[in-house]
């Protein structure tokens, strides 16, 4: 099998479950050699707890891109996840331009930045648009509705119908967005999914919705799928197994009251690791 390298930037959440401390683990389970660029390195996520330390490592970014480029290393991929600032959205486009000019490296960007219509504590409109700028960059975006609705301008709907999403998918792509993985997207009460937008395609995965939540399940998504991707798979097949190892790192975690700052995703890994063998 192809032995391919992903660069994921994304912060350090040194307890909670979620970007890095997730994203490394997952990548490495599908068998991606994956190298990474931490952009903060914060006690615990900003979703739920509060006081957390925040280590902004925006001013090494530049000169560990430069060393990597004089070294002349090259990805396959790069993934981004959520990102402290303004400032290190321009150094990740730099990135993303310097690593895509002399070898093919898609670029997968998760605007993790949003939620259940709100906006992430610390982010504001400006760091809404962007990422908007961000996502214009990359070859595919992973956005849940409420950072669709950021990134377009259209009013976010809790209760919404296919016409809905489909008038969401279009205003990104009048936006340069043509391939998207919409995910968390339900008509019904039992189901929820992910649509896959590439180009005029479009297709949507469904399965059982589960009632409780828990934080870090979108950076479990978004790796999984950029790793089924590099192992060859089509978008289509990538989001179908994301979306199943998402749904069973959430039953791992049901019931369990005091852990829902994030996903039992570890349990879970051998359950990734057959799906990406069938
Ligand atoms: O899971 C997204 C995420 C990543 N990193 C940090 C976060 C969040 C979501 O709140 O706060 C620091």
């Amino acid at each position: 099998m192809d032995y391919k390298r992903i660069l994921t930037i994304q912060d350090i959440s040194c307890f909670g479950q979620c970007s890095l401390t997730v994203a490394l683990p997952i990548l490495s389970a599908c068998g991606v050699e994956t190298v990474i660029l931490p952009s903060a390195v914060l006690s615990t996520h900003t979703g739920g707890f509060t006081g957390f330390t925040f280590r902004d490592l925006s001013d090494d970014i530049p000169a560990i891109s430069a060393h990597w480029q004089k070294e002349g290393i090259e990805f396959d991929a790069i993934y981004t996840g959520y990102l402290g600032s303004v400032k290190q959205i321009d150094m990740v486009t730099d990135i993303f331009n310097a690593f895509s000019a002399k070898k093919k490296c898609v670029k997968i960007v998760d605007p993790a930045m949003a939620d259940n219509g709100k906006l992430y504590y610390g982010f504001d409109e400006v760091y809404a648009a962007e990422m908007a700028r961000l996502c214009r960059n990359a070859d595919i975006v992973i956005p849940n509705i409420t950072e669709a609705c950021f990134i377009t301008g259209i009013e976010y709907k809790e209760n919404y119908d296919e016409a809905y999403v489909m008038s969401v998918l279009e205003a990104l792509d009048k936006d340069g967005m043509k391939n998207v993985v919409l995910t968390g997207i339900g008509y019904d009460e039992e189901t929820t999914g992910v649509v896959i937008k590439l180009g005029d395609s479009i297709k949507h995965y469904t399965h059982k919705r589960l009632k409780q939540g828990s934080h870090g399940t979108g950076d479990i998504f978004a790796s999984a799928f950029s790793g089924a991707l590099l192992r060859g798979n089509d978008e289509y097949e990538s989001a179908r197994i994301a979306a199943d190892y998402t749904l069973r790192c959430i039953e791992n975690s049901a019931g369990d009251e005091n852990h829902r700052y994030g996903a039992k995703f570890e349990t879970a890994i051998p359950y990734l690791i057959e799906l990406l063998n069938k």
